[in-house]
């Protein structure tokens, strides 16, 4: 086995989750086109069993995010005892509130204490899944904005959501958290209620300890330092979860670390860094939708970018780093992250898998195993599953 990963290392990486989410597994697209494909999943059991695909050929990917009303079920115990019979389990809750006509001017800001009363009451119902489930979490993105000034009181509805907030954290239970998603636009272009980390960690403090921002990798405008950001949340105590993925322009929802793997990198290093990973209070998950490329395989090169990039992060010298600081060696420091990041763990990564009885190129042992030809050829009635299906 080689040396370049030390036991430590491999330890470390051998406890790593990556949480997928079941949209992925559906079909998705632009608002030009949605492209339908072979095998695609009718319905959130067969999402299940294609999700239970990427773990068993990664040992990376144990539990599965749902989103509510796409992934809405009869039977949320048949639901789970699924999941566990093909070695995962259900994770994350994803409320939906953007599908909604009634949702047109907000949900949980809106003027309408009647149109709040039914974002509210949706979110009571994910937190009902989520004791079906067993999940812990119950994540909120809100597509709530204006689109020009003047159209609303930006004011009136960070103290109504704040309100609405709190009536939500109240019905958790002791072991269930709320993580607050913020993005800078989209849908919405003017303002959205929830734009930054900021107005996600002054929304979270004051409902209590087991609320927590989402930092969705794609939700931040082009240079942000996204790294300063997982660093200022874990040293607050509120880095909640990560919803990976990459992107070029916008919230291109990307395979995570395809776009720039550097930037991956860097996020991995303040997340070691800040104590994040392994940690149970940050939970790592990817929010990616496979457009044009296929899409159980998409996710298995996901999960296994983030294991890379974790390796590549522990390998950082961090003495070296911190005397390089201390020294004012500005060429120096940067060298040393230079080399952790250049360091190709590919080789070695491959090896432990064997080590461990995982294939030591899980993308190709998908594509040997037969699991695409048998869904292709099975499932065909019925209505593909999509996103918004
Ligand atoms: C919004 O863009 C978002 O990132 C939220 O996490 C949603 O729940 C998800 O996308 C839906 O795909
Ligand atoms: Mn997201």
């Amino acid at each position: 086995m080689s040396t370049q990963l030390t036991p430590e290392i491999l330890g470390a990486l051998e406890q790593q989750a990556v949480e997928v989410p079941s949209w992925a597994y559906g079909n998705s697209g632009t608002r030009f086109k949605v492209f339908g494909t072979p095998g695609t999943p009718r319905d959130t059991f067969e999402k299940i069993a294609d999700a239970a695909e990427v773990n068993r050929h990664t040992g990376l990917a144990p539990t599965v995010a749902l989103h509510i009303p796409w992934d809405l079920v009869d039977d949320f115990s048949a639901l789970r005892a699924h999941a566990e019979d093909l070695g995962v389990r259900l994770g994350t809750i994803n409320s939906n509130t953007f599908q909604d006509d009634d949702y047109k001017f907000g949900a949980l800001t809106h003027e309408d204490a009647a149109i709040r009363r039914k974002a509210i009451d949706h979110h009571l119902q994910c937190i009902d899944v989520m004791d079906e489930t067993g999940s812990r979490d119950l994540k909120i993105w809100l597509a709530e904005g204006s689109n020009y000034p003047g159209q609303a009181d930006m004011r009136g509805r960070q103290d109504r959501l704040q309100e609405s907030l709190q009536e939500i954290y109240a019905r958790l239970s002791a072991d269930q958290r709320l993580v607050l998603e913020y993005k800078f636009f989209e849908p919405a272009f003017y303002h959205t209620d929830v734009p930054d980390w900021g107005t996600s960690y002054a929304q979270v403090v004051s409902l209590g300890d087991r609320a927590m921002v989402c930092l969705d990798t794609g939700h931040h405008a082009p240079g942000t330092n996204i790294e300063f950001i997982v660093m200022q949340l874990l040293r607050l105590g509120r880095l909640g979860s990560f919803d990976f993925n990459s992107r070029f322009y916008a919230d291109d929802d990307l395979i995570v670390g395809a776009a720039d793997p550097f930037q991956l990198f860097r996020i991995l290093v303040e997340v070691v860094r800040g104590g994040g990973l392994n940690n149970p209070d940050v939970a790592f998950m990817l929010d990616q939708c496979h457009n044009v490329e296929e899409k159980i395989p998409g996710q298995i090169r996901s999960v296994l970018n983030v294991q890379e990039m974790t390796a590549r992060a522990l390998l950082l010298d961090r003495e070296a780093l911190a005397g390089a600081q201390r020294a004012g060696d500005v060429l120096g420091a940067n060298a040393v992250m230079m080399d952790a990041f250049y360091t190709d763990v590919r080789p070695a990564l491959a090896e432990w898998r064997e080590s461990r009885g995982l294939p030591a190129d899980p993308m190709a042992a998908y594509a040997a195993s037969g699991y695409q030809q048998r869904i292709n050829a099975d499932r065909v009635g019925g209505d593909q599953a999509g996103w918004g299906a």
